[in-house]
């Protein structure tokens, strides 16, 4: 009755301490995270339960919202996307999974091979594109877009994956308490002896245990410290509550089968994943002997570098030179090799261990799309499966990216919001004016435009000499005076004082005002190799690696830096995806974390608060209130009051019923709306009647009689 965030918060505490986990505001569904199991939520019972039954029947439910798509598809003749967003550990993989597992059992009867293939890609992205991290211990570090494909008959004839912005950094390091992706864990615990030894992960005679492990696998494995799975400073055992990484491997091993990839290319797939640890452990020191201040590979990384160069299939003295040296360009045109300091050639390894990474997991991806057979679809259902907006204590480029992504599905959202309401209006008959609706555009355009902070970035990386202090000097300056943009030290918030103005800027968007470092900004956008590295791979005899480096945009190889920008692609991407969302029907799905603790049954309203927020719901409330929020069908009103008035006029139908009594209790025209079906109240007035009609019972014959005249 009464609308507005106080009272969704507390009717979602209600729902959600009675393990109702799922709740509707309009069409749009919220659901949080019980963090246990429900018992028959999820079953095959439930799901027949839902089929083909209209929103609000049974109990708010993601099945309800996959089976609503699934019939608008049907009934509309249009495809449909369904946006599952909400912030890390709040559920969004597991209600796109729920929802894909009913699309694909809906279909048909169990589900047939096509439907399992796309259902079996789901472990084998989440091995190779989920992490632990302290907010999920199976945390999508990945975006996607799942389609489902149906025919004109609507049986499922195909599927296809979009992935977005893995994150990259994570290969290299983690921090405490978090993991690297699950596969190098799964391989190096799960792998058959003999693999290990082929890929130089395992046999334990061949290795000196050192004495410096802090890695619990590693420890586990008595092999040397792998570099890229050292956790520093965490406590924690390397292993994953409720999973364990050596059956894992089985299982995915079997999944990459199922999906139809051959033994010798599931090994070609493990190499680079081995290939990219021993890269991971070559480390580099001071070469004392270089007057340049050239660097020189550590005794104890020697080994390392053998097994890299044996799984690329590189010389070792060219993947040595490749990282220890950069070849360069003179202005005459000759090329020389520069030698590189300890710190630049740590950062030339890492910079080719995420390249060779980053590249397994779109070959992974295409592979999968590949082995779904596609035959020509008429319709289908897209997932997108994709992190809620951001914001940490430091906030980064993949924060920015993220945020951006959300700045432009909250467009999309207040449009089809604001669009199904003035539909729903319109269908029933309503003369309501416009509604008008927070409006971040302009947030979008700072992002995106010409000569927006994106392609500022690009600018700034493409100068022989890239400075991240230089290029957020040119956002203050080149977007001066914009409404969202703002200087760290302007801002009112304490922690952002401290970044002087050429370090970051903040952002006002409308989830609130983000303040981004820009320290990582040019190298995090630049996902080409620097040339050198790139001729590298590309002469490995590894033919697998080599593809890896073919099959992606070649940039211009020259002497100079290579640039290919990720927030371009991203723009790219996001644009793509937007004008699919355009063209289809969509539904939301609002994931919500009811608390940092992961625990069932605890619900931290504070937290709860602000994420309904950043998932719109406070405009989405708002833009209700300028229409008229309440609703509820003639019959069901009735249903509600009739016991309050005598049975003579509780028999009268329905639709006469409300508008006899609304008569008799004086309410004001303007406060309420007759539809075709239902009745519509401004914000507010719902209750207002509720409370008129209840708590007046002496005047019940008074207003009776009134009802009587009336109807006379
Ligand atoms: P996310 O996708 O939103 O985070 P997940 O879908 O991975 O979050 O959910 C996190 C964990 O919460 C899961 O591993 C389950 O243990 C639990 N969980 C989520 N939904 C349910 C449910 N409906 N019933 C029972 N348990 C659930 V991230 O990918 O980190 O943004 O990047
Ligand atoms: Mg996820």
């Amino acid at each position: 009755m009464y609308l507005n965030e106080a009272t969704l918060l507390n009717n979602v505490r209600l729902r959600y301490l009675k393990d109702k986990i799922y709740t509707y505001v309009g069409n749009i569904l919220v659901a949080v995270n019980p963090y246990n199991d429900i018992q028959d939520l999820y079953s095959t019972q439930s799901i027949s339960r839902y089929r083909g039954k209209s929103l609000g029947l049974l109990p708010p439910h993601v099945f309800a919202i996959a089976d609503k798509a699934f019939r608008d598809m049907k009934v509309l003749s249009q495809s449909q996307s369904m946006i599952v967003s909400g912030e890390s550990g709040a559920g969004k993989t597991e209600s796109t999974k729920y929802i894909l597992r009913y699309l694909c059992e809906t279909g048909g009867y169990a589900a047939g091979p096509i439907e399992q293939r796309i259902l079996d890609a789901n472990p084998v992205l989440e091995a190779f594109g989920n992490a632990k991290t302290t907010r999920n211990s199976n945390s999508s570090r990945f975006g996607k877009f799942v389609e489902i494909h149906f025919s004109k008959s609507y049986g499922v004839v195909g599927g296809y994956i979009s992935h977005y912005l893995l994150e990259k950094s994570r290969i290299c390091s983690q921090n405490v308490d978090e993991r690297n992706y699950h596969i190098f864990y799964q391989l190096c615990s799960g792998a058959p002896a003999e693999l290990k030894m082929k890929m130089g992960l395992g046999n334990p005679e061949k290795f000196h245990v050192s004495v410096i492990f802090s890695s619990s696998l590693t420890r586990i494995l008595k092999m040397p410290l792998v570099q890229y799975l050292v956790n520093r400073g965490s406590k924690t055992q390397h292993t994953r509550n409720l999973r364990n990484d050596a059956s894992d491997f089985v299982k995915i091993d079997k999944a990459l089968d199922t999906l139809g990839i051959s033994a010798g290319d599931r090994q070609e797939i493990y190499t680079i994943v081995a290939a990219v640890l021993h890269l991971g452990n070559i480390e580099f020191e001071n070469d004392v002997d270089d007057s340049h201040g050239g660097s020189r590979l550590t005794p104890a990384s020697l080994k390392s570098l053998e097994e890299a160069s044996r799984l690329m299939k590189l010389d070792v003295g060219e993947l040595k030179l490749g990282l220890a040296f950069r070849t360069m360009q003179t202005a005459c045109g000759d090329v020389i090799n520069v030698p590189l300091k300890p710190r630049e050639a740590a950062s030339a390894r890492d910079a080719l261990a995420k390249s060779m990474y980053s590249r397994l997991f779109d070959n992974i991806v295409s592979r999968i799309n590949a082995s779904i057979p596609f035959q020509t679809s008429a319709f289908y259902i897209g997932v997108l499966d994709i992190a809620g907006f951001e914001y940490f204590p430091k906030n980064g480029f993949e924060q920015f990216c993220i945020n951006y992504c959300n700045e432009k599905l909250q467009t999309f959202f207040n449009e089809r919001v604001l669009h199904h309401e003035q539909i729903l209006y319109a269908q029933e008959g309503l003369q309501v004016p416009r509604i008008t609706y927070a409006d971040n555009s302009d947030c979008i355009q700072l992002v995106e435009d010409k000569m927006g902070v994106i392609d500022l970035l690009n600018e700034e990386g493409k100068l022989p000499k890239p400075d991240a202090c230089h290029f957020t000097a040119a956002v203050h300056k080149n977007l001066h005076g914009h409404f969202r943009l703002e200087l760290p030290r302007c801002s009112k918030l304490r922690q952002h004082r401290e970044l002087r103005d050429d370090e970051g800027f903040i952002i006002r968007h409308f989830a609130g005002a983000v303040c981004y470092e820009t320290a990582q900004f040019i190298e995090k956008n630049n996902d080409a190799l620097h040339s050198s590295l790139e001729a590298l791979v590309c002469e490995a005899k590894n033919h697998f690696l080599k593809s890896l480096f073919e099959t992606v945009d070649q940039p211009k190889r020259s002497g100079k830096l290579n640039y290919v920008s990720v927030a371009s692609k991203f723009r790219g991407q996001l644009n793509e995806l937007m004008e699919k969302l355009q063209s289809t029907g969509t539904s939301f799905i609002r994931c919500i974390k009811p608390n940092g603790k992961m625990a069932p049954k605890d619900f931290d309203g504070g937290g709860i608060l602000s994420q309904l927020q950043c998932a719109g719901m406070g405009s989405v409330l708002k833009l209700m209130q300028q229409g008229y929020p309440s609703r509820t069908g003639f019959q069901s009103l009735h249903e509600m009051y009739k016991q309050y008035l005598p049975g003579k006029l509780a028999r009268l139908d329905a639709r006469l019923f409300c508008k006899a009594l609304f008569k008799a209790l004086g309410l004001n025209d303007t406060d309420f709306k007759f539809g075709v079906s239902k009745v519509f109240f401004r914000a507010g007035k719902f209750a207002e009647f509720d409370q008129m009609l209840k708590s007046d019972p002496e005047n019940l014959a008074a207003l009776v009689d009134r009802v009587k005249q009336w109807l006379l």
